[in-house]
């Protein structure tokens, strides 16, 4: 078995030194935006997203250098969408990854700006992967495109909003989340195995994995929000109850969300089973986002 926390921070040390790079310094003109930007990306993130990449080229190929460019890419658009996501338009948040958040720092209209920037920055990061035998530079694009545009990452904040103040059913609150959460989950994966020339049988068994583990890392989430304190998720405990929020804890009750998070982990994992021995990293990922307390 792989030691899962030595594995982490290997690859979570790459993904900040890659970071570092990619983006512009705080010194660079606009310094507000570039020191906003960085605020928020440097503000102490799990990088589940961008671990998830570069171990899905792991298990492809043994090796993960090319999957850097689109791992700091998928935690540019995360980090975008939560600083817009904290916006007094949007859910008003005061607190996330231990710090107050971009706007109450920099103010709205730098936030906006800095959400938009990141999220841009990210193409053109992706943009540095090496094409493969069987995927070109404008397939990552168009990859990463998809995942954060309004059909995936962009609806499920629209079903999100629309869904305010009503009871969502099961299949309600699952079509909001396989788009706000599972999306871009499932979208690091594959960028990471695609970067790692992924043949497509393996591309499908690790899409499925990414599906159901963003959905259980939801449900984890949701139960976190319960169960959790503000110190302990770097983010304000407690309000989804407050805002009256269709979640799965709400619909199945706590015990019948942490069967449905293992439900989904089964799957996930069900999915990468033809891929043998190699999946063990993705394997002790999903192992450990189930039993994750942040
Ligand atoms: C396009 C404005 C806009 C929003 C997109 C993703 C999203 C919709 C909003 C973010 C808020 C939210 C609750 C998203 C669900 C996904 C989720 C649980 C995010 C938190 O991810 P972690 O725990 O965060 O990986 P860190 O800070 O560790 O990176």
């Amino acid at each position: 078995m792989i030691h899962l926390k030595t594995y982490w921070s290997a690859r979570q040390k790459e993904v900040e030194k890659g970071l570092n790079q990619f983006l512009p310094k705080s010194t660079v003109k606009p310094k507000t935006m570039h020191e906003s930007m960085r605020y928020s990306l440097f503000a102490g993130g799990k990088r589940l997203r961008p671990i998830l990449a570069l171990a899905a080229a792991d298990v492809i190929s043994g090796k993960h250098l090319n999957a850097l460019p689109s791992a700091c890419a998928v935690e540019c658009i995360h980090t975008y969408s939560l600083v817009h996501d904290d916006l007094p338009c949007m859910d008003n948040d005061d607190f996330r990854r231990g710090k107050p958040t971009n706007h109450k720092v920099y103010g709205d209209g730098i936030a906006v700006l800095a959400g938009d920037a990141l999220l841009t920055i990210a193409f053109e990061i992706t943009a540095k992967t090496k094409e493969t035998s069987r995927y070109s530079t404008a397939d990552f694009i168009k990859e990463l495109a998809f995942a954060s545009g309004s059909q995936m990452l962009i609806a499920g904040q629209v079903g999100d909003i629309e869904a305010e103040g009503k009871k969502a059913d099961f299949n309600q609150l699952r079509w909001i989340h396989e788009r706000k959460t599972a999306a871009l989950i499932s979208s690091s994966i594959r960028l990471g195995a695609m970067s790692a020339n992924a043949t497509p049988a393996q591309l499908k068994a690790l899409t499925t994995f990414g599906q159901n583990l963003g959905l259980a890392f939801q449900v984890v989430d949701d139960i976190l929000d319960i169960t959790q304190t503000t110190e302990k998720l770097g983010k304000s405990a407690g309000k989804d109850l407050k805002a009256e929020k269709s979640t799965y804890p709400a619909l199945l009750g706590l015990e019948g969300a942490q069967k449905e998070a293992k439900r989904l982990t089964a799957l996930s994992m069900k999915a990468i089973q033809p891929l043998g021995k190699k999946a063990e990293p993705l394997l002790a990922i999903a192992d450990f986002m189930l039993s994750r307390e942040s």
